[in-house]
């Protein structure tokens, strides 16, 4: 198999590394090296190819299943069931961003943590009941409130203890995007403005904070502003078009766009309105960070800036020298993101990666640039900054400001080396 030649005269390159621009790259129709894991090149193309016909254009396919499955040959995309540092009864499946595209993680591939396991919980026996500082205590089935207006958005959740590996591994873990990454998804959540309820409940003057009680076995509990849940939380009875899954809350979970997962409270059976927080246990030991100095910050809500390439990235294998697309993900739990820039030369030099828009608010943005790969050992950066200028900060910039063993929130750049064999590992700059 013979690769066409590339114009290289057209591709400009916009920075040191190999990094190419999109525009004059797309004008020179350039060949991209395929598919990274397995080299296949495109070959040229003649009318005798198709004189013969496969096995599939001569016989009758099968019929439609009442609910339909990927294809039995993407069986390895699938989710990872371990977070490093993830331990006791928690249990949890990490999403495979590398083998996905676009911006939306199917439904069976969200990330999961449950502290205690999923509870088998019908529709028709689930309540969701507001009282405390409230006019009037209120208590919905679930029938009911798949009446009320619902919106619809798309947006990510991410753990906060996502990358924690990073965060805390002196030397980099060697493991994959999914095992590195993989509790960030973005879904289309449908559901009922919490504002319209808490309207209807009547809250009391001096109420400040919300205490939300899932309806699982470790009683998850989680107290949210009372400001957020006003501005732009919802209810969540939908994801991706179809009810969310047991998985991710059904029948309803509460979903708080940009705060941290465990705050979006799956399985919510009980919101008590008070005028400060409760002070859970999970709220107390688990979600609450320190800083180098010994400072201990509660109620961190917001995931901040950040990004990952996911092509090409951890574990994989480049097949030869030559053209790529490097693909990869940004978001930012304060609005939108505006900018990604990616590096090949570990931060010497940066370029502006394409935005595949529409770039959503507190949502996933694809970006993509192409780089030449020449066959030398690279670190490929990405860094992404949002609406209000909050940009990815070092992995040693991170740590400066952060305990040692401090694994919440970490959203530094992530670097991949590129070694000459072109072989993909996890990396620090
Ligand atoms: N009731 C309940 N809600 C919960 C949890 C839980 O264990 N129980 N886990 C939390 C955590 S830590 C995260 S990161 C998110 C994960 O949501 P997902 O499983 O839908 O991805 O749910 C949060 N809500
Ligand atoms: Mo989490």
């Amino acid at each position: 198999m013979k690769r066409n030649k590339v114009d290289t005269k057209q591709l400009i390159e916009v920075s040191r590394g190999g990094l190419l621009e999109r525009r004059s790259f797309l004008k020179s129709g350039a060949m991209f090296v395929a598919t990274i894991a397995a080299p296949s090149m495109s070959q040229a193309a003649s009318a005798k190819d198709f004189s013969a016909l496969p096995e599939h254009m001569k016989t009758p396919g099968t019929p439609s299943e009442a609910y339909g499955q990927p294809s039995k040959y993407e069986k390895d995309v699938h989710r990872k069931g371990q977070a490093f540092f993830q331990s006791g009864i928690f249990t949890g499946a990490l999403t495979p961003l590398e083998k996905l595209r676009g911006i939306i993680t199917p439904s069976g591939l969200h990330f999961t943590i449950h502290h205690n396991g999923i509870p088998d919980i019908a529709s028709d026996n689930h309540q969701l009941m507001i009282h405390g500082m409230v006019d009037k205590p209120l208590k919905w089935d679930v029938s009911t409130l798949l009446n009320y207006p619902m919106v619809s958005r798309i947006q990510f959740l991410e753990c906060s203890g996502n990358s924690a590996a990073n965060a805390v591994s002196d030397d980099p873990v060697q493991a994959s995007t999914t095992s590195l990454h993989g509790q960030v998804s973005c879904s289309e959540w449908t559901g009922v403005p919490l504002k319209l309820l808490l309207d209807e409940a009547g809250i009391k003057p001096k109420a400040q904070w919300v205490m939300c009680e899932g309806a699982d076995g470790g009683s998850h509990v989680r107290n949210v502003p009372l400001q957020k849940l006003y501005d732009d939380a919802i209810l969540a009875f939908y994801q991706n078009g179809e009810r969310i899954r047991p998985d991710q809350g059904y029948p309803v979970r509460l979903f708080l766009p940009g705060f941290e997962g465990n705050m979006n409270v799956k399985w919510i059976h009980r919101m008590e309105v008070v005028d400060s927080p409760s002070q859970s246990k999970d709220e107390q030991s688990l979600y609450a960070e320190f800083t180098k100095e010994g400072a201990l910050h509660q109620f961190t809500f917001f995931m901040d800036v950040k990004s990952v390439i996911t092509s090409p990235s951890g574990e994989q294998q480049l097949p030869a020298n030559g053209i790529y697309e490097i693909a990869g993900l940004a978001w930012s739990g304060r609005g939108r993101v505006k900018r990604v820039e990616v590096s090949a030369d570990a931060g010497k030099t940066w370029a502006d990666a394409t935005l595949e828009g529409p770039v959503m608010n507190k949502s996933f943005v694809r970006f993509t640039i192409p780089w030449r790969w020449r066959g030398n050992n690279a670190i490929l950066l990405s860094r992404a900054t949002d609406e209000f200028g909050n940009i990815q900060p070092t992995r040693a910039e991170w740590k400066a400001k952060n305990a040692d063993y401090t694994f919440n929130h970490y959203n530094a750049i992530n670097a991949w080396h590129v070694s000459s064999a072109g072989k993909v590992s996890n990396f620090y700059v």
